[in-house]
């Protein structure tokens, strides 16, 4: 794996961890070998809704994405599963980060003045709290950038009161984003049906809610679809992300504009619409992952290290670390599994974040139920892939964790695969673990001949 060596990985998607479907250990495409196919199918019972690939390469992810190089991919019949969006025009908005056009500009006037201690501490502007200041990258919308420090904004046309899926996938190397649509500046309501490509209300399929939500966190590597209730007839509305707080040791995400939303009667008809009297998706088969009992619990942590604890200056290493092992950037030569699960159960995992910035944890091939946010317990009816993990603020008793429930239920989890932090920078750098699902088969087999 090089700067200029790719592959994929299909985000969110449970298909094998093997080459020529999903695997990112072993595969490796190099310029000018001949063209490399991807085949595989997607499950019947994948969830409806939007997920997405990206390159893999472990040493030089962030530098590809930050390219530009990433994708949406639609599993089509989210109407089947939330009467709401049935009939809709969708749309599908890429939000990517990239290096900063305008790396030297000073703020824009119109800005609260942050001091400038507060400013750039570091190459990648550091976390100054203030909702303002220099960002650590640029953001773009469907590859229209909107660039520090003006921040002007692309343009969505609707026709008035016009009602759309939106579809939204953060494809962002390090940046979290915090949506918000605002007529007037006064935020409105979005209605969720779906994160992480999963509908909500998975616990019971005979409820068909829309959430409503006046903004929405993504974590880089999540995906939001709701519906969005475009402005009146000569009014504009604003999509905008609003500041996070990556905490003292994180890059700066401050508030800022995406998009203008103009309301015109003369807009163009959606290219896509979705259908408007589906046939209801089937009940699920498989148990409710909240009541399946876990075999293990497990605990991992995220950690970082100064490779000189006395220069503040000097580079960073990242771990993702189970509990009782020695910290290791992931070695991508090495053949022994960090962690063993079997095929056919459910685990829960304990994610604690000892570092004073956040990671996003995200794991590939599945999608795990989160039951506890730093301690506390939490009832969600989504499944996700990636989820925030908040940061070590030194004060508390406990370090900051999430619970999960792990599920190695399907077939299509058995192989060698990778969990890490999805923000591409820490990934690259180490923040990555292995772990292999072993067959029901095989390990009945053994049984047999040990015997
Ligand atoms: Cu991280």
């Amino acid at each position: 794996m090089t700067p200029v060596s790719t592959n994929l990985h299909f985000h969110g998607l449970t298909i094998p961890p093997v080459c020529h479907q999903d695997d990112v250990l072993r595969t490796s495409v190099q310029p000018g070998d001949a063209p490399f196919e991807y085949r595989f199918r997607v499950p019947e019972d994948e969830p409806p809704g939007l997920y997405w690939y990206h390159p893999h390469i472990h040493g030089f992810s962030k530098q590809q994405l930050l390219g530009g190089a990433s994708g949406a991919l639609i599993v089509e019949g989210i109407e089947r599963a939330k009467k709401a969006t049935a009939g809709l025009p969708e749309r599908v908005f890429i939000i990517r980060d990239q290096d900063l056009l305008n790396p030297n500009a000073p703020p824009a006037k119109s800005e609260p003045v942050v001091p400038k201690f507060l400013i750039d501490r570091d190459g990648d502007a550091a976390n100054n709290g203030t909702g303002f200041g220099k960002p650590a990258k640029d953001l773009s919308i469907n590859y229209v950038p909107v660039p520090y420090p003006d921040y002007n904004p692309a343009t969505i046309e609707m026709k008035p009161g016009e009602k759309q899926l939106w579809r939204v996938l953060n494809a962002s190397a390090i940046t979290y984003l915090n949506l918000s649509v605002l007529f007037n500046r006064t935020p409105q309501m979005l209605g969720l049906v779906a994160m992480d490509g999963v509908p909500i209300d998975q616990d019971d399929s005979l409820r068909d809610t829309v959430e409503p939500q006046t903004h929405i966190g993504l974590p880089p590597g999540a995906r939001a679809e709701f519906i969005v209730t475009g402005p009146a007839a000569g009014e504009t509305g604003l999509l905008v992300t609003r500041t996070v707080d990556t905490g003292p040791g994180g890059e700066n995400d401050p508030n800022r504009a995406l998009a203008k939303i103009v309301a015109s009667p003369h807009a163009a008809e959606s290219r896509s619409k979705l259908q408007s009297s589906p046939e209801p998706l089937p009940a699920r088969s498989e148990a409710w992952l909240g009541s399946v009992l876990p075999v293990r619990v497990r605990h991992l942590y995220f950690s970082e290290k100064l490779v000189d604890p006395n220069d503040p200056t000097s580079a960073v290493e990242f771990y993702l670390t189970v509990d009782g092992e020695e910290p290791k950037m992931f070695d991508m030569s090495s053949d022994v599994p960090n962690i063993v699960a079997q095929q056919g159960t459910v685990e829960d995992w304990i994610i604690e974040n000892r570092s004073q910035e956040l990671h996003a944890f995200h794991i590939h091939q599945l999608h795990f139920l989160l039951l506890e946010y730093m301690g506390k317990q939490v009832k969600e009816d989504i499944l996700r892939d990636t989820v925030n993990v908040p940061y070590n603020n030194g004060r508390s008793l406990a370090y900051p964790s999430v619970r999960l429930r792990m599920d190695f239920r399907d077939p299509n989890t058995v192989g060698r695969f990778v969990y890490h932090c999805h923000l591409l920078e820490h990934e690259d750098k180490g923040m990555m673990g292995s772990i292999e699902v072993k067959p029901v088969l095989a390990l009945s087999t053994k049984v047999a001949a040990s015997r």
